[in-house]
């Protein structure tokens, strides 16, 4: 079986102590444990990056080599064209996800590019939607 992605954007690398109050105190580790439990007899590649073309060049191996990506753009979301360039060539599902609902934060957070190219868009779940998220695109696979 090809492995799922999960793919996250700039500044999560923090998270534990990141504005606890918006993203509460999961680490990215936790989140790392939370999406491998989920996925059962699926693979995970788990990745986080502050940099966008990295971030690119893991959706570019996905389309080769994976079977769903579940997507944390961070602050990517709402301005980087090239990741959604990248998405919109990945034949699989896509979920895009978001710990804090963006809906309800700042006029800057409410739009996300992504958008377009996900199948499904997660936000406010707070960081156990992550295995939430996995277990979707597991029954999206597995049919
Ligand atoms: C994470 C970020 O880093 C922010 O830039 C987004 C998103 C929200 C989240 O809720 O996971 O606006």
């Amino acid at each position: 079986m090809k492995p799922i992605y999960v793919i996250n954007g700039p500044n999560l690398n923090r998270l534990g102590t990141r504005e606890p109050e918006i993203y509460g105190r999961t680490t990215l580790a936790e989140i790392e444990a939370l999406c491998r439990d989920a996925a059962g007899p699926h693979s995970v590649r788990f990745h986080q990056s502050n940099a966008e073309h990295q971030i690119v060049d893991w959706i570019h191996e996905a389309i080769d080599e994976g079977s769903g990506i579940l997507i944390n753009p961070a602050g990517l979301s709402f301005r980087s064209i090239p990741i959604l360039d990248a998405l919109k060539m990945f034949p699989g599902p896509i979920v895009e996800f978001h710990i804090s609902n963006i809906h309800r934060r700042e006029e800057i957070y409410h739009h996300s590019l992504m958008s377009k190219a996900a199948t499904a868009v997660l936000a406010g779940l707070g960081p156990r939607g992550y295995g939430l998220a996995v277990t979707w695109l597991v029954e999206q696979l597995d049919g």
